[in-house]
């Protein structure tokens, strides 16, 4: 009867294992690119160097201090070297974004705001964050729809 209640219990861990809504790696963000694709957990995010960036958004009431790497040295980190990024979130929302972008302005994939860590409740775990107050071009709904919010998967559009 032991055995059997051990193989029972066995079972179900195998299953919650399984089931569980957090990938194996525990990453919160994938790029995939032509020649495979990298996850990357919070912790990886948060080892590239901080940016540091106040500006308003579109949806928040005054300026805001985000933080998490730059743009362009996740994706290079990753090996993307495409001329546009496809940026998906958990709510299935898509936009395809010019890399220039993130050459011509220090775009961050944010993983904070006022110092605490985005979380999915909050437009995290990672928020696609433009230098907004930096330039007034930046003030547009053209823009907008770029800083997206719940990110989770950056590909070749
Ligand atoms: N994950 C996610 N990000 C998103 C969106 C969305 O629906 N889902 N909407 C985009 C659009 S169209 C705009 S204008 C801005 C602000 O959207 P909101 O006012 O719906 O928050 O976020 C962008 N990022
Ligand atoms: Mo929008």
């Amino acid at each position: 009867m032991r055995k059997r209640a051990f193989l029972l219990c066995a079972v179900i861990a195998a299953i919650l294992l399984a089931c569980n809504p957090l990938r194996a790696d525990d990453s919160v963000l994938m790029i995939s690119t032509e020649d495979g694709e990298k996850g990357y957990s919070r912790p990886m995010l948060a080892a590239f160097p901080q940016h540091r960036l106040e500006t308003h958004t579109s949806v928040t009431d005054g300026p805001q201090i985000f933080s998490g790497p730059l743009m362009r040295e996740l994706l290079a980190d990753a090996g993307f070297d495409g001329d546009s990024v496809r940026a998906r979130a958990l709510n299935d929302y898509e936009v395809t974004i010019p890399t220039s972008d993130f050459e011509r302005f220090d775009v961050i994939a944010a993983i904070t705001m006022n110092g605490e860590e985005l979380t999915p409740r909050d437009k995290g775990p990672v928020w696609i964050v433009y230098p907004r107050d930096d330039a007034s071009e930046l003030q547009d709904i053209r823009y907008d729809y770029r800083w997206v919010w719940q990110l989770d998967r950056l590909e070749t559009p």
